[in-house]
């Protein structure tokens, strides 16, 4: 299946600032919007100005950035919001309504007559004033199917540019996601940006499955921070797209992901996940002898992801019981000595017995090398004599 033309539209600044541990500063938010920006993201998404205060503010100031991605403010399907929006001067606006017959028996409780109704005023009313438009289904994986379509038919009947298929309990399967985006591609002509929520753990696998299944549009976050665990991670989806074909992720800078990352983690006061996608701390780590004799070999013989591309390095560990000989030559080299082999398998053995014994550092294994080599070294003279 081939990816078409798609854009990112990262939320950080509006689903990440749900996130439990979120507050951001107006510093940190431009600080953020600037990152992503030099990333490429197309898209920049902000808290609803009707929120408080503080985000209508940001978010004429972040409008001002004078940004290359397109400043979306998200905000409910409501008139009231709309003429709010408008005063912003962002881009773009991304309304959502709750379709789910949990959401609207919970939230506002209108009919589908009722939401395709206002839908309909509030999409009018924000194209007339020159925005682009999202309408999405919030909790659309739940929403009754014919209802769904329904509501996504008048909307595109009403010219909106996009509509917005939300997960936005974490509940779809990237299969059920696939024939949901597909069913959707096959009856309406507007864009379809895909929205979700990593409370299973799919949302990288279920994004990929909505661009195979033709959506336009995918929201991130950095870190995929927001309401519980998350959505779809900024880094996840990357490393997704560029193992399909790098050229999916030519257009981004790769390299500015690990500021972003090491920027966001700061912000909160967190630490990037060791196992995060890309700039977890063991993403590039190899650590078994059997992998590292392959990775010194030809890394791409365990690594689908270049660390170069995004401006990292491999780590090969070397001080453990599962180490080899071949990971021990190699740092021997690093440090700069020419050992022998049979003394190099020495050093394996013994680094290895230590291990068993308790622990062992790098720092041991260097002055092991070191040694090994002063000892090599006094030999070759001693025989040159
Ligand atoms: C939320 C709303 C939302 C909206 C997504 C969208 C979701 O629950 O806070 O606008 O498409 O997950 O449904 O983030
Ligand atoms: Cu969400």
């Amino acid at each position: 299946m081939t990816i078409g033309r798609y854009s990112i539209v990262d939320s950080t600044l509006r689903e990440g600032e749900q996130f439990a541990t979120a507050s951001f500063s107006r510093d940190e938010k431009i600080g953020i919007a600037r990152l992503l920006d030099r990333f490429g993201v197309e898209y920049v998404e902000l808290t609803s100005p009707l929120a408080s205060t503080a985000s209508l503010a940001d978010c004429v100031e972040i409008a001002r950035l004078g940004l290359r991605a397109k400043v979306v403010t998200h905000t409910r399907c409501h008139m009231e919001d709309a003429a709010r929006v408008v005063d912003t001067g962002v881009d773009c606006a991304n309304i959502v309504i709750g379709t789910s017959p949990q959401l609207r028996a919970n939230s506002h409780g209108k009919s589908v007559g009722a939401i395709v109704d206002l839908a309909l005023e509030v999409i009018a009313y924000l194209a007339s004033q020159g925005l682009e438009v999202r309408f999405s289904c919030e909790d659309a994986l739940r929403t009754e199917p014919a209802e769904l379509f329904a509501i996504y038919e008048a909307v595109d009947r009403a010219g909106v540019d996009r509509v917005g298929i939300a997960d936005t309990v974490g509940i779809g399967t990237p299969s059920q996601v696939f024939s949901l985006v597909s069913e959707l591609r096959s009856r309406i002509g507007a864009d379809i940006e895909f929205h979700g929520h990593n409370d299973t753990g799919c949302a990288v696998a279920n994004a990929y499955a909505a661009l195979e299944a033709g959506a336009t549009h995918i929201d991130t976050t950095v870190l995929g921070i927001g309401e519980r665990n998350g959505i779809t991670p900024l880094g996840g989806l990357v490393a997704r797209l560029f193992v399909i074909d790098s050229s999916l992720v030519e257009r981004y800078d790769l390299t500015a992901l690990v500021d972003l990352d090491a920027y966001v983690a700061r912000v909160l006061g967190l630490e990037i996940p060791f196992n995060n996608c890309i700039t977890g701390s063991s993403a590039f780590s190899h650590k078994a002898g059997i992998h590292t004799k392959a990775v010194i070999n030809d890394p791409s013989t365990y690594e689908v992801l270049r660390p170069e591309v995004f401006g990292l390095s491999r780590q090969i560990h070397v001080a453990h019981r599962l180490t080899g000989w071949n990971a021990i030559r190699e740092r021997a080299r690093q440090l700069g000595f020419d050992l022998d082999e049979a003394r190099l398998r020495a050093a394996t053995r013994l680094i290895k017995d230590r291990a068993d014994a308790g622990t062992v550092t790098m720092d041991d294994v260097d002055s092991l090398l070191a040694d090994l080599a002063a000892e090599e070294e006094s030999f070759r003279a001693t025989n040159h004599r």
